[in-house]
């Protein structure tokens, strides 16, 4: 994947100006990703050049996209073939190159052989076998898998070690989706170099301006990439819907998504319909959508006027005055079809649409009783801490949970800068941001904590499958790599 970036990048450098998109000499469109539904080897390597890590699949090196129908599982043999010696940094040097798999937002055992990063680490040289259950009233939607070492998490994952998961039956809910073009797009990044002519072509080729935005003083250190390509163009005729399926794989880049002159018709917020908990709400109008780093969205996409340029790019997303830059700039450009494709759909699912809304009453009562847990992010020059603690392998868990609940938790941080708070196998019902209820809350799994802020959620503890060690966690991996991370004993 990052050869195939750089391959792109110089070819097609002397084509760059500032006019915008690369419209002379190659053409960069949006490559599909390869689809599995089967049980799948997964190996991970280390390129011999570059000494990052990626995954290899049939072949290519290119991640797949899982797709598992509810009720069914995903079978993965994962191989650690990375190099004993890491040329890389990690927290603890040098990385010792473990790995494992996370299988982001779905709702499913937290024990081995499943989701469970606590006890499935695999040293190169050894392998991993995955049977993931996915139950039957997995909400349908957009997931993703990616590596879960501690303290190498964020290597693995900015190297691009992560890939998409569609749970399918969403056209349950919107029959209309199975006649539209599927778009699967997977945001990573690409790492701009310190100084240098590559550094500015890059920047040009995104429209990324310097100094950045927001209140933090760094320079930008990274672009985003979308299905491993710079600025690709997506093929849409004028006024044609489209499904577009959108995960932010990136460690620590926020993606607040937008087109130009148009909208997003979201159906779904990080795999979940709005349907599935307000079976009167099928989509919702948004102008712009904040993908923190780990979140989804699913929306449906109209093409352009014919003779309108537009395109799909990220605003200026304020971190913080200690964190990272995260500017604006071009994701790819929406083109009418100048390439013949074949069309991909999703597959008609004929199964009934759950529908689990939470009755009013139990949720207000959620809502207007203290917190049954506050989790409180802070962080020094040594580290990132909840509620004090750093996390190690061996720490205890921070707290037990009772299964067959709906629980009021508050995340605070106190710190300058954003962090997303993230709990493994769970949605919650975001409905408070500073103590002020939200107009329209939302079930998501990962969720942004504001600067010297506080959300308020619902955690939905009532699932029996989950049951067992798990996870919560900033999902900026570095900072949970540098432990801003805790255990919950789901009991
Ligand atoms: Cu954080």
């Amino acid at each position: 994947m990052f050869r195939r970036i750089v391959f792109i990048l110089l070819a097609a450098l002397p084509f760059f100006g500032m006019s915008g998109p690369a419209v002379l000499g190659q053409v960069i469109t949006l490559p599909q990703l390869p689809q599995v539904t089967g049980p799948l080897t997964l190996t991970a390597i280390t390129d011999s050049g570059s000494g990052k890590s990626h995954f290899r699949y049939n072949g290519s090196d290119v991640p797949p996209t899982i797709r598992v129908r509810p009720g069914q599982s995903i079978h993965v043999e994962y191989i650690n073939a990375l190099s004993r010696v890491s040329k890389e940094r990690c927290v603890m040097m040098p990385c010792s190159n473990r790995s494992n798999l996370h299988f982001h937002g779905l709702h499913v055992s937290p024990q081995s052989p499943q989701d469970d990063v606590l006890t499935m680490s695999a040293a190169p040289g050894e392998t991993l076998r995955y049977t993931v259950s996915v139950p039957p009233n997995q909400p349908p939607g957009l997931y993703w898998y990616h590596t879960h070492q501690h303290m190498e998490s964020y290597r693995q994952d900015l190297d691009g070690m992560s890939g998409a998961i569609v749970v399918e039956g969403i056209d349950r809910y919107f029959p209309e989706l199975r006649y539209m073009e599927e778009r699967i797009m997977v945001l990573r990044d690409a790492e701009l170099d310190e100084q240098g002519p590559e550094r500015s072509a890059l920047m040009r080729r995104v429209s990324l301006q310097a100094p950045g935005c927001g209140s933090s003083a760094e320079q930008p250190e990274r672009v985003f990439t979308v299905n491993g390509m710079v600025r690709p163009e997506i093929d849409i005729s004028p006024g044609e819907h489209q499904f577009w399926r959108i995960v932010n794989a990136s460690p620590d880049l926020y993606a607040d998504i937008q087109i130009d002159g148009s909208s997003f018709d979201v159906v779904a917020l990080d795999g979940m319909p709005f349907a599935f908990h307000e079976p009167n709400i099928r989509s919702r109008r948004l102008n712009h959508v904040l993908l923190a780093p780990a979140g989804r969205m699913e929306a449906i996409v109209i093409g352009p006027p014919a003779g309108e340029h537009a395109t799909l790019h990220t605003r200026c997303f304020d971190t913080g005055s200690d964190g990272d830059p995260n500017p604006a700039m071009v994701l790819a450009d929406l083109v009418p079809n100048r390439i013949q494709h074949s069309s991909r759909r999703i597959v008609k699912d004929t199964g009934a649409p759950v529908y689990e809304p939470v009755p009013l009453a139990i949720e207000h009562s959620v809502e207007q009783a203290e917190p049954q847990f506050t989790a409180v992010f802070t962080e020094d020059k040594n580290g990132f801490y909840i509620n004090g603690k750093k996390f190690t392998m061996d720490s205890p868990p921070m707290l037990t949970v009772q299964i067959g609940s709906y629980e009021h938790w508050r995340v605070s941080n106190q710190t300058n800068e954003v962090h997303p708070f993230h709990i493994h196998q769970v949605h919650f019902l975001v409905y408070a941001r500073n103590g002020e209820r939200l107009h329209q809350p939302e079930w998501l799994d990962t969720v942004n904590v504001p600067t010297r802020g506080s959300v308020d959620l619902v955690m939905d503890f009532t699932d029996p499958i989950i049951r067992g060690m798990s996870l919560f966690h900033c999902h900026l991996l570095n900072h949970e790599d540098k432990g801003m991370m805790a255990k919950v004993a789901f009991q």
